[in-house]
C-alpha cells in the first residue's frame, strides 16, 4: 500500500509520518519511510540544488528537478518496496509539484501532470493524507527554526496561501483524506489511523 502525506510546510506531516510508522511497526509491519525531493542519493543531491536559494532556477526548472529526483525514487525505492508488499509512507509526492510549481509558481497544470506521469510511470498513491493548517499557524511553527529559510520557505504568505488552496482542490478525490492539522499530534495520529484502517479494509473487500 502506497500512502503519501502532503501539506504546506509546518503542517505536521513529518510528525504524523513518524507516528504512523511507529503504529505500523507495533503491528509487525516494516514500512518504508521516505520523502521528496530526496529518497535516494541522487534525489538528495538534486534536493540540495532545488532548495539552495543562491542557485538561480526558474519554476519549470524546479518542476524538472523534483521530477528527476522522483523518477529515480520511484524506480529505485518505491516500486521495489511495493513489489515486496511493504507499506510505503512518503512525505510529499506528485501533489506537491502540482501545488507548489502549479498553484504556487503558475506552471501549467497539464504540463506538470505529464511530467509527473512520466517520472512515476503512472504510479499513483492508494491514499493521500492532506494535513491542512492555516498558513499563519504553519509559518509560526517553522519560524522558530535556527536555519536560514530555503527557496520555498522564503516565499510570501500569498504564495503559501495559493499552495494551501491547491492542496485542498487536489484533495477532491476518493483517495484523498483531508486532516485537521490544528489538532494535537496524538489526535491527528488517531484520525489518520482511523482513515488508514478504513481504507485498508475497503481495499481488502
Ligand atoms: N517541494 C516542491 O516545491 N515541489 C515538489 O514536487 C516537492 C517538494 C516534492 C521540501 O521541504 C520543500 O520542497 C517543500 C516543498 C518543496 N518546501 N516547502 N515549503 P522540506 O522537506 O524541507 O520540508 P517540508 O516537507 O515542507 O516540511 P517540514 O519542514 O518537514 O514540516 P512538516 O513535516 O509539515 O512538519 P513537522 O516537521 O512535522 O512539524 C513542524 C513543527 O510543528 C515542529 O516543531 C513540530 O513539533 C510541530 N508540530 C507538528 N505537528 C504538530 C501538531 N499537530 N500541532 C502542533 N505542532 C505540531
Amino acid at each position: 500500500m502506497f500512502v503519501v502525506i502532503e501539506g504546506i510546510e509546518g503542517s505536521g506531516k513529518s510528525t504524523l509520518l513518524s507516528g504512523l510508522a511507529q503504529w505500523l511497526r507495533g503491528r509487525g509491519q516494516e514500512p518504508l519511510l521516505t520523502f521528496e525531493p530526496g529518497g535516494t542519493p541522487a534525489g538528495r543531491a538534486i534536493r540540495e540544488v532545488f532548495l539552495n536559494r543562491s542557485i538561480a532556477i526558474g519554476p519549470l526548472t524546479e518542476a524538472f528537478l523534483v521530477n528527476a529526483a522522483r523518477a529515480q525514487h520511484v524506480a529505485a525505492e518505491i516500486r521495489p518496496a511495493l513489489e515486496a508488499k511493504r507499506i510505503v509512507l512518503c512525505d510529499r509526492f506528485t501533489d506537491s509539484t502540482l501545488a507548489y510549481q502549479g498553484y504556487g509558481r503558475g506552471v501549467d497544470l497539464g504540463v506538470l501532470r505529464t511530467l509527473c506521469d512520466t517520472a512515476t510511470g503512472g504510479l499513483t498513491p492508494d491514499l493521500v493524507f492532506v494535513v491542512d493548517v492555516p498558513v499563519t499557524v504553519a509559518l509560526s511553527r517553522i519560524r522558530t527554526r535556527a536555519e536560514a529559510p530555503d527557496r520555498i520557505e522564503a516565499e510570501s504568505t500569498d504564495f503559501h496561501e495559493r499552495v494551501r488552496r491547491g492542496f485542498l482542490e487536489l484533495a477532491r478525490t476518493p483517495h484523498h483524506s483531508v486532516l485537521d492539522g490544528t489538532l494535537a499530534p496524538e489526535a491527528l495520529l488517531e484520525e489518520a489511523i482511523r482513515e488508514l484502517r478504513g481504507h485498508a479494509s475497503a481495499r481488502a473487500r
